[in-house]
């Protein structure tokens, strides 16, 4: 690739795919070459910032804006007097009933944090000044400020997320041992390291947006209905993205806002969201709170699992966190129950955050797995054991793969976990109470159409091109890979074009969806190519192959031959002679019946076409098994993770050295949310109180210990093209019940709501 140096990192044979290559974009990253949104250069920019509501809910009844447009080089205030000519996009599945406008600035304020008022101006400096002059009046409204406000109640049930099987409540009635209790995890923000913002431009009715984003298609689709444009029209560039976490999947309300401003005032526009508002401009993780009981025989076997969860959402949308999501799969149980609910309170809609819904439902069954060993006096790793699940018991279906078993038992190998002794309190360090504790995680095996174009240069060099993003998990470096190994050619010759909508359509950088969804169309797309080029090579006059006789060729190391003995030429010899510029081939992984145009831009711009883990025959997901070991102060409560090992089922892995590396980012999130992440709400007034890295706590380096993980996997071809399972996410799930389990075992104090701080264990 132009952008990397591969041969610094690694052998050529880290080219293929299973190769442990650097990442091709992490030099540009981290020397400052990479260009963000908010970096491009637009000429007669000029600079939004908002301003937020200070309350819950109600009125703003005036906004005075007279001395902020009087201050210099201040060009626009925006308010919701404003009416900015929007109108409401489709979800994600593309449904959108009816034509309403919408107000990105509204004057019902939902939450403490929504923006209400835009100040645009010549510099960000002066934004910022004007900003502090306009004064807002609100007629309040009472407000719920939590999951936790007595005024939030029961909330909604939600029935499409409420399974039941067996006779879960009568099985659990009647089991000899049984434990109940109650669950809970806080509000949690993503943080990732570039924060929100965008700059925007019009040209005409071409809109170019320059935002970080997890799904430039999908994002162009949704500007593209709010300002009542063809999709065609409106370009998101995103190559490079600083994290997203779930964060940056669809345009917010801010974005509406500035592309709104540029188009009235005929000029670019670049809003940058502060860190602060970035706690309030989209949802994080929703706290939830989820009741689970087990019911056993005396010796271990499971008989009813009855879950009941609950998490906050917002008062103008539903966006449940699904605290049931792990709980069904994880044991074999014949009798089951779970029931959703979602309960409205003041906040922003919450969002997707790295393993949305299995990671708090992990941290229920999990703990309450290890309260039932405890329970029965069993050894944790054997209760685990005797309730495999060896099939869906939730689908009915069978695994297509799931090496869970492998991970418990070679994880507990890895970690020393015979080597426990099984009473709370019984293993210490010094002043340092010692504590051993086990989580399992899981993550489903999601599938999306994508396409891809492979381009073969007269140079001989290949580009691979695909508006598909790569937010620092890997992308680009599995894209080289897979096109290195389908064509034959070395690694250094491939160049991938990626983040940008005006390419090939993909699908989301999100539900651990992507890789496997955009190598089987990079494969499909290279060898495709490279059928092409040998067909050529073997027809067309002036090619050397022509009369050799051969009915193939093959290509390696950037040369095609005959037979040993035959012509052998490098790629652009091959392309002079057949006298080509270039050979460009596109594919898809969609099924021939969706092809139409209309098909093929909806499979990219919504979710209608993605397949969850369970509509084939099989039941597919990934798989992980942590165990923690924490280190409790005595004296302080202060809790420490000392050493971890995590074992993963997540298939065949494209490249093992990025895959661990996600992994250890995802158990690095987990322990933070065990220990450290807590969005702190003011009860009065919804107010976020600690919406600041320097409050909001999130692990430094200092925090984690050597976290050794172990790949168990085997490819498993129903899941992806190429044989791997996701990733991304599935490292996160099953920390926190590892840590909390382990913090019990080594205190005798079970702390049920995270994070586990040092009051909760004094
Ligand atoms: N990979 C592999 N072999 C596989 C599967 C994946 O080598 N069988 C590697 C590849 O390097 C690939 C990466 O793992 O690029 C992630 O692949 P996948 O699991 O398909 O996830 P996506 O590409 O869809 O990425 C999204 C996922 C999600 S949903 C979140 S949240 C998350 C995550 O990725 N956010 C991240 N990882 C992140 N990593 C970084 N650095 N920053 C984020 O914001
Ligand atoms: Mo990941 S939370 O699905 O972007």
């Amino acid at each position: 690739m132009t952008i990397m140096e591969p041969r610094k990192h690694g052998s050529s044979a880290d080219g293929a795919v299973g190769g442990r290559l650097s990442r091709f974009e992490g030099r540009l990253k981290i020397t400052g070459e990479a260009v963000y949104a908010l970096e491009y250069p637009a000429e007669r920019l000029a600079h939004a910032v908002l301003i937020q509501s200070t309350i819950a809910a109600g009125l703003v009844t005036s906004v005075a804006i007279d001395d902020a447009l009087a201050a210099p080089g201040v060009l626009m205030v925006l308010t919701p007097e404003d009416d900015l000519g929007l109108t409401v996009s489709a979800d994600w599945q593309g449904n959108r009933p009816e034509e309403k406008p919408y107000y990105p600035l509204p004057r019902q304020v939902e939450f403490n944090g929504q923006s209400i008022v835009a100040v645009i101006a010549e510099s960000r400096e002066q934004a910022e000044e004007a900003a502090r002059l306009v004064r807002i009046t609100y007629a309040p409204q009472e407000g719920v400020a939590s999951l936790e406000d007595p005024k939030a109640g029961e909330g909604k049930r939600l029935d499409q997320l409420s399974v039941a099987w067996g006779d879960a409540e009568a099985a659990l009635a009647r089991s000899p041992v049984r434990i109940e209790a109650t669950y809970r995890t806080p509000r949690e923000y993503h943080c990732a390291m570039e924060p929100h913002g965008l700059t925007a431009a019009w040209e005409g009715d071409q809109l170019t947006i320059w935002e970080p984003s997890q799904w430039a298609h999908g994002m162009a689709r949704m500007y593209a209905e709010w300002f009542s444009l063809p999709v065609e029209n409106v370009r998101i560039v995103s190559p490079f993205i600083g994290g997203g976490f779930g964060s940056k999947g669809q345009p917010l309300a801010y974005g509406a806002v500035a592309v709104a401003a540029a188009r009235k005032l005929g000029r670019p526009v670049r809003l940058a969201v502060t860190r602060p508002q970035n706690f309030t401009s989209y949802g994080g993780r929703a706290a939830t709170r989820q009741t689970i009981a087990l019911g056993a025989t005396e010796d271990g076997i499971l008989q009813a699992i009855v879950h009941r969860g609950a998490s906050e959402t917002s008062v103008y949308a539903d966006v449940p966190e699904q605290t049931g999501a792990a709980t069904p799969i994880l044991y074999k149980v014949e009798n089951f129950s779970s029931e959703s609910r979602v309960v409205p309170v003041n906040t922003v809609s919450p969002g997707a955050l790295r393993g949305p819904g299995k990671n708090p439902s992990a941290f229920g069954i999990e703990c309450a797995m290890e309260e039932l060993a405890h329970a029965l006096g069993m050894d944790p790793l054997e209760l685990r054991l005797k309730n495999y699940a060896d099939r869906d018991y939730q689908s009915g279906k069978p695994w297509s793969t799931r090496m869970l078993r492998e991970a418990l038992t070679q994880g507990a190998e890895a970690f020393g976990w015979a080597r426990r002794s099984a009473a709370p309190r019984s293993m210490r360090r010094g002043n340092k109470l010692i504590g051993w504790g086990i989580g399992c995680g899981t993550f489903p095996v999601i599938r999306a159409p994508s396409e891809a174009m492979i381009r073969i240069l007269a140079n001989g060099r290949v580009q691979v091109v695909s508006g598909s993003i790569d937010m620092g998990q890997g992308t680009y470096t599995i894209l080289a890979q897979t096109a290195s190994e389908a064509l034959g050619v070395p690694v250094e010759e491939v160049d991938v074009i990626l983040g940008d909508s005006s390419l090939p359509g993909a699908a989301i950088a999100g539900g651990s969806m992507l890789a496997g969804s955009i190598t089987g169309a990079v494969h499909k797309a290279a060898q495709a190519a490279r059928d092409e080029l040998i067909g050529l090579a073997l027809s067309e006059a002036g090619s050397p192959f022509r009369d050799t006789g051969a009915n193939t060729l093959a290509i390696a190391g950037g040369r095609i031959s005959a037979r040993e003995d035959g012509p052998s030429l490098t790629l652009p010899q091959l392309m002079a002679a057949l006298g080509r510029d270039e050979i460009e081939v596109r594919r898809n992984t969609l099924t021939d019946d969706v092809q139409s145009a209309e098909d093929q831009k909806k499979a990219w711009t919504t979710m209608s076409r993605v397949q969850g883990p369970t509509m084939g025959d099989y039941s597919m997901h990934s798989w992980c098994a942590h165990f923690a070991e924490v280190e409790v102060d005595e004296d302080f409560g202060t809790v420490r993770v000392s050493r971890m090992v995590s074992a993963f089922d997540c298939g065949r892995l494209y490249n093992p050295k990025l895959v661990e590396s996600q992994w250890r980012g995802g158990i690095i999130m987990g322990i933070g949310q065990a220990l450290l992440e807590e969005g702190v709400i003011d009860p009065r007034n919804g107010r976020t109180m600690n919406a600041n890295l320097g409050d909001y706590l999130v692990p430094t380096n200092a925090d984690i210990p050597d976290l050794q993980v172990i790949s168990v996997g085997v490819p498993d071809l129903n899941a992806s093209a190429l044989g791997g399972k996701g990733v991304g996410e599935v490292g996160i799930v099953g920390v926190a019940p590892a840590i909390a389990n382990a913090v019990f075992h080594a205190t005798g104090k079970r702390v049920r709501d995270l994070p586990i701080t040092l009051e909760k264990l004094i």
